[in-house]
């Protein structure tokens, strides 16, 4: 895909150079199959292939920075300060949009938003926010059980696969006895217990 200058003065060539030198060849690998897989989701539900493309390159830009960075940023940057008791798993898109749009000139506030929503969603999700977030998750590289049926939800109806991935990654992470983020919590409630249940939009 050949960028319009738009959103990045770099060709999508640069920019995916520029991601690259920032991570693992597993992880690069990772990221090209995210932006295949929201390339393909946003010329199905009409959103902008080349937004798309680009949260995609950048989503996981900073997962591989030191905790230091992040937290000398939360510390410095005006963040809620409770940030400060999560880590990598929570800051790299939260916080890692700002690396994304320091260090990469992206100023696009829906391409900012859907990296930062990309690991926890929210209750509040654009499309490129969803194309993101399920991206990420059913990219081909990805294997692990219920990944088919993710995939399928995906191809009908993107809410319901925003819901699914909801729920499973909250069942893995209880399994787990993980700190859930409270962005996490409200994604669930809004998402998998249901938008009808909500009385205060
Ligand atoms: O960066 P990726 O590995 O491609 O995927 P991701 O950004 O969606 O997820 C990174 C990890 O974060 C994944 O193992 C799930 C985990 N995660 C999602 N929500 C929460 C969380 N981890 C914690 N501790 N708390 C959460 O609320
Ligand atoms: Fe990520
Ligand atoms: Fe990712």
């Amino acid at each position: 895909m050949d960028f319009s200058g738009e959103y990045t003065t770099f060709k999508r060539e640069e920019l995916m150079q520029k991601v690259q030198m920032h991570m693992s060849e597993r992880r690069f690998k990772h990221v090209l199959g995210v932006e295949e897989t929201a390339i393909a989701l946003a010329a199905k539900y009409g959103a902008s292939e080349e937004k798309a493309s680009i949260a995609a390159l950048t989503h996981d830009y900073a997962k591989e920075r030191p905790n230091e960075e992040f937290e000398m940023i939360i510390l410095r940057d005006g963040y809620d300060q409770d940030l400060l008791n999560y880590g990598n798993a929570i800051w790299h898109g939260l916080v890692g949009a700002s690396m994304v749009q320091r260090e990469l000139g992206i100023n696009d506030e829906e391409i900012l938003e859907a990296i930062r929503l990309h690991t926890t969603g929210g209750a509040k999700m654009s499309l490129l926010d969803k194309i993101i977030y399920v991206a990420d998750y059913i990219e081909p590289g990805r294997d692990f059980p219920g990944v088919k049926e993710a995939r399928e939800l995906a191809l009908v109806d993107l809410d319901e696969a925003v819901a699914y991935e909801t729920k499973h990654t909250l069942q893995h992470l209880i399994e787990k006895e993980q700190k859930i983020y409270p962005k996490t919590i409200e994604t669930y409630n809004y998402w998998v217990v249901g938008k009808a249940a909500q009385i205060n939009p």
